[in-house]
């Protein structure tokens, strides 16, 4: 039976980057493999960027991030969810990674140049980030991991590192394979300015808990093809975030009819936004509904993150017996 991992940094407001790229798929796989699909919301990643690391507010997001998987669907009762702290064979498994990593490869990886980038001084961490990630995935021998494209370059990373185990130590780990949602592989920014991530902050994202009319604000100044200056200029879809977000929240028939509107300049931008709006409203009021109904009850959130972290633990320790074994660490 395969076994799933995935993880989702307490780094802000989840957004629908997250919600189509990866949390759809951790409803669907959970649906399918249960117990045996763990998702974690990985505080441990969340604090190697300094700029999106708030310790004031570390522990309330990772709470929110917890209600926002319930309330997309996600069943605490039918698959293993916990937080990445509670379970800290995660960070030792990490430290034994990172010794089989040359530092060259850390260096290597696009989203670590790109944050360091912007850093004047850049923590240990942060290069270490992908070997915590492999720690993560194959600390429970797991083998399907849905993510976003902007993940697979660290998945390719944690392939390498199971061989490199499996190379030194004998046959332990899988090589695990990504698993992306097609239709979302990569959406951008509201601000047009690349990815849509949470450590953006909120110019980037349109959060799944965002008021709608906060969302309406951002979507009403959203840029659109540049080609249409004017209402009477045509325009292209393709080349338009609003085209994008259409194939996400908007039904066939809609869809047809702005496409069509917008290459003939039959509509103008604003009635395709009003349009978008619309099965934007319509995705977004049961999640946000959910979500109100989780929050009213943080003791079961509560309760169910523990609970994660018992099931986890139970599946992690043995695995992490079998590794300190083969790495030649005594054993009393
Ligand atoms: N824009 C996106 N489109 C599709 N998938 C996305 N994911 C993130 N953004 C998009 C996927 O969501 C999962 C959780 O990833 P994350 O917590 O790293 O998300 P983030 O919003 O990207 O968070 P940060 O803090 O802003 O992280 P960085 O700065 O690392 O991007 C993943 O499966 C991710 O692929």
């Amino acid at each position: 039976m395969p076994r799933v991992f995935s993880g989702i940094q307490p780094t802000g407001e989840p957004h629908i980057g997250n919600y189509f790229g990866a949390m759809r798929n951790y409803v669907n796989l959970g649906e399918e493999y249960g117990k045996n699909s763990l998702y974690c919301v990985v505080d441990l990643h969340a604090i190697t960027n300094p700029a999106a690391f708030d310790p004031q507010r570390l522990a309330q997001r990772t709470f929110e991030m917890a209600v926002a998987n319930f309330a997309v669907g996600l069943d605490p009762q039918k698959v293993t969810f916990f937080v990445q702290s509670h379970v800290p064979e995660h960070q030792e498994l990490s430290w034994i990674f990172t010794t089989l990593t040359p530092v060259g490869e850390l260096e290597r990886m696009t989203q670590y140049k790109d944050k360091s980038a912007q850093l004047e001084s850049v923590p240990a961490g942060l290069l270490m980030y992908p070997a915590l990630m492999a720690a993560d995935i194959l600390l429970y021998k797991a083998d399907t991991v849905p993510v976003g494209e902007d993940q697979t370059q660290h998945i390719e990373l944690t392939r390498e590192i199971a061989r490199k185990f499996n190379h030194a130590f004998g046959e332990t780990f899988p090589e695990p394979r990504a698993v992306y949602n097609r239709d979302a592989l990569r959406i951008p920014g509201v601000d047009g300015n690349g990815k849509m991530g949470k450590s953006k902050g909120e110019t980037s994202t349109i959060g799944i808990l965002e008021p709608l009319d906060s969302i309406w604000q951002k979507l009403r100044v959203a840029p659109t093809d540049p080609a249409r200056v004017r209402r009477t200029d045509p325009g292209d879809p393709e080349k338009c975030l609003i085209g994008d977000y259409h194939k996400l929240f908007s039904d066939l028939d809609t869809i047809e009819l702005v496409y069509a509107g917008c290459r003939t300049a039959g509509i103008g931008c604003i009635d395709c936004k009003k349009k978008l709006m619309e099965g934007v409203t319509a995705h977004l009021t049961p999640i946000q509904a959910r979500a109100e109904d989780f929050k009213a009850d943080p003791d079961f959130v509560r309760d169910a993150i523990a609970q994660g972290a018992r099931e986890a633990r139970a599946l992690a320790q043995p695995i992490m017996e079998e590794v300190r074994e083969k790495v030649g660490f005594l054993k009393l």
